[in-house]
């Protein structure tokens, strides 16, 4: 075995040179993996005892992409291309053995290797969409090449990963094997390539597929048409439709250059740059400096849930989809049958949509123990409380469940803004004590507060995080102040919202401000969605809010037809002339006289005020890092990715302008405004939240 370079191996085993990286965590293409693939291929071209070449990788999986850090950075090392075109012209056969993900520029080398073989597990991919990008080394050419046009537009714009048996079926790869016979398996393959003296196999001279689908511009603009909702506000996935358009309608190397140049300019645009932000951010959010990653786990094998209402019924479904046995308690019999039926009808939905089979359905239902006894929640590794927002009734159960729950098990509060130390002080054992916010709909939101009380032990942190991790979630640790992280920023945009609406804007402006930010909607459509009348009471309510005023009129949202928007019977919005004269009548009833508001008024007095709250939560050290508050925005708030999240955002305008301006806004509308002190301190030492450690 001779080595390469540091990550790289050559070996000849009976005529067949393996080259092997070995570069964790995810072999991606670094300049010194680019070197190592550059220097073993010519080696192995140049030497006579040597018939093919098998391009293999050591650990967890084949190679993952380009090596995002390097990107933004001046280019070092031999480019992708160079060392592609070596692979592509060698005068042997090269063979790709690909396990685990062959992905981005992974699967870009693996195009042009003369034939592939994959283990049944692996999985293929161009993902660079989700990174605001777009397949940079050929791909966008190749793969039409492959698998036609109309599956190559869905696969470079959903950046799917195709499991392996799917790829053989469109021709991606030529052979699938077993995981432990890879190696084995791909030097027979090149072996057999060469005794039957098959072709060296250049998919860029394929061109059977893309010339079927030439001059037919409407496959493309039907796919246009049939995606628009998806791709809204975000710049790549037309940049690779268009490079997938090259590839049908131009020769092979004028297609390569349009994929070049569109992709140097998504590379050098604002939304790559977030969404790749975003994808370190993800992965950061998971670390957590006081709690190592040693730090021991309870086990968790059983669940108890209190509450079968919508939120503890959507907990529920995590955990059963997990394969984790939940006791779901209630306090009568209809709630508790309406709860069990809430989730069997959603998973039956699932079914009906063929996204689970009725075997699926019937396992996870079965693992299911309904009952109004809380004493049965005494076996449970951990509890979870979703009932009703109220401290009282918080603080009976936890007294309650102290009482019931085996020593060492894991008690948690779903509460979405409730101070977690004052329910865990209705304990005997407040250590361990913590919050999980889940986000509505409980089985379908990514995101989850894990809410760190002030003594809350750091194995019950630990196995909360593990656990999120296990059910699917994305998990921020947060410390314990009002509405946590997520709701206290959203606190600040509903009352500029409410605010403006005061002053001259008018709902639907607001909402049409954000929604063209990159919001799925704005604060006025999302009340009507989500009921105006929550936590409203006739008995209480005394006209002296808007909100007051419009349930007072039975207008509660869109399930009364009318909220801040009229509906039609399919539930599409409408401007109400009849909200507009309640509020400029509210208004006026305040002293409030009616200006023009200008649509940047709107977004600043909207967003600015939620980073300023952003950087007061960092400097009480309720959230670790910057980045997590963006993973909670993106996640649990529809903030768009392709701005990163609020922080980001922030960092990507300047923070000297947020300054500014919120400067102005207190000194013409007063100390809802005021700068937070990280805020003031970061721009006068010039920096950004990326530059906090
Ligand atoms: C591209 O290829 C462009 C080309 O078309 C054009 C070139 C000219 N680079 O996700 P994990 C790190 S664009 C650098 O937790 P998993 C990651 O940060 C690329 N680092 O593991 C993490 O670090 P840490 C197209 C990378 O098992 C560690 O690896 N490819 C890269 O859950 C483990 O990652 C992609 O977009 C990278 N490319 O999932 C694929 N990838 O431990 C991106 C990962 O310090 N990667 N890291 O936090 C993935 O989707 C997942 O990582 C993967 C493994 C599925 C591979």
């Amino acid at each position: 075995m001779t080595a390469i370079n540091p990550v790289t191996t050559l070996e000849i085993e009976d005529g067949i040179a393996v080259l092997t990286l070995d570069s964790p965590p995810v072999n991606a293409l670094s300049a010194t993996v680019r070197a190592g693939i550059r220097d073993g291929v010519a080696q192995a071209s140049a030497d006579p005892a040597v018939q093919g070449i098998v391009l293999i990788c050591a650990g967890k999986t084949f190679i993952a992409g380009a090596d995002i850090t390097e990107f933004g950075k001046p280019p070092v090392g031999p480019a992708l291309q160079e060392v592609q075109a070596l692979i592509e012209d060698a005068p042997k056969p090269v063979v790709a053995a690909i396990h685990g993900t062959a992905l981005g520029g992974g699967l870009e080398v693996a195009l042009v290797c003369h034939y592939r073989v994959a283990t049944r597990s692996a999985k293929c991919g161009l993902p660079e969409v989700k990174l605001g990008l777009l397949p940079g080394a050929g791909g966008t050419q190749r793969l039409p090449r492959i698998v036609g046009a109309a599956r190559a537009l869905e696969m470079v714009t959903s950046g799917e990963h195709v499991p392996a048996a799917a790829a053989a079926e469109m021709g991606l790869v030529d052979a699938l094997t077993d995981d432990a016979a890879l190696r084995a398996d791909a030097i027979a393959f090149t072996r057999k390539v060469i005794a039957e003296g098959r072709p060296l196999r250049k998919v860029r001279d394929l061109n059977e597929k893309v010339e079927a689908a030439r001059g037919q511009p409407e496959l493309f603009a039907e796919f246009r048409r049939a995606n628009a909702r998806r791709f809204r506000g975000f710049d790549a996935p037309e940049y690779n439709i268009r490079c997938i358009e090259a590839a049908v309608n131009l020769p092979f190397d004028q297609g390569l250059a349009t994929e070049r140049k569109l992709f140097l300019e998504l590379m050098q645009g604002t939304q790559s740059a977030a969404q790749r932000y975003y994808f370190f951010a993800s992965r950061q959010v998971w670390n957590l400096p006081d709690v190592p990653a040693d730090t021991p786990l309870i086990p968790v094998k059983r669940v108890g849930i209190i509450g079968a209402g919508t939120m503890g019924g959507g907990i529920a479904m995590n955990f059963l989809n997990a394969g984790i046995p939940v006791t779901i308690v209630e306090t009568a019999q209809p709630a508790l049958e309406r709860g069990v039926r809430t989730i069997r009808a959603n998973y039956d939905n699932t079914a009906r949509k063929g996204r689970l089979s009725a075997a699926a359905v019937e396992q996870r239902i079965a693992l299911l123990t309904p009952t109004l006894d809380l004493a049965q929640l005494a076996d449970a590794d951990l509890v979870i409380e979703a009932v009703f927002e109220d401290m009282a009734v918080k603080k009976e159960v936890f007294g309650k469940l102290d009482k019931i729950a085996k020593p060492g098990a894991i008690l948690a509060t779903n509460t979405s803004a409730l101070d977690v130390n004052e329910i865990a002080a209705s304990t005997s054992r407040p250590e361990s004590v913590i919050g999980l916010h889940f986000f509505s709909p409980a089985n379908v939101m990514k995101l989850l507060e894990v809410v760190r009380g002030d003594q809350t032990s750091k194995p019950v942190i630990r196995t909360s995080m593990e656990l999120a991790r296990k059910i699917g979630k994305i998990a921020a640790l947060v410390g314990v102040c009002p509405g946590f992280v997520g709701n206290r920023m959203l606190a600040q945009r509903q009352r500029e919202a409410q605010k403006l609406v005061l002053e001259g804007a008018l709902p639907w402006d607001v909402d049409r401000v954000l929604y063209q930010f990159g919001f799925p909607m704005g604060p006025f459509a999302m009340s009507d969605l989500a009921g105006l009348d929550l936590g409203w009471t006739r008995e209480k309510s005394s006209s002296s809010t808007l909100r007051e005023i419009l349930c007072e009129m039975d207008r509660r949202g869109q399930k009364t037809g009318a909220g801040y928007y009229d509906y039609d019977e399919k539930r599409n919005a409408k401007p109400s002339p009849v909200v507009e004269q309640i509020i400029r009548d509210f208004a006026a009833r305040q002293g409030k006289s009616s200006r023009t508001v200008s649509d940047q008024e709107i977004l600043e007095r909207c967003i600015y005020p939620m980073i300023n709250e952003g950087a007061r939560i960092l400097q009480e050290g309720k959230a670790i890092r910057a980045s997590d508050i963006d993973v909670v925005w993106v996640n649990g708030y529809g903030w768009p990715v392709y701005r990163g999240g609020p922080m980001c955002y922030a960092d990507t305008i300047g923070l000297d302008k947020v300054l500014a301006t919120m400067k102005r806004f207190e000194a013409e509308l007063g100390a809802d405004f005021k700068p937070a002190r990280l805020l003031e301190d970061l721009v006068a030492q010039g920096k950004r939240f990326a530059d906090l450690k």
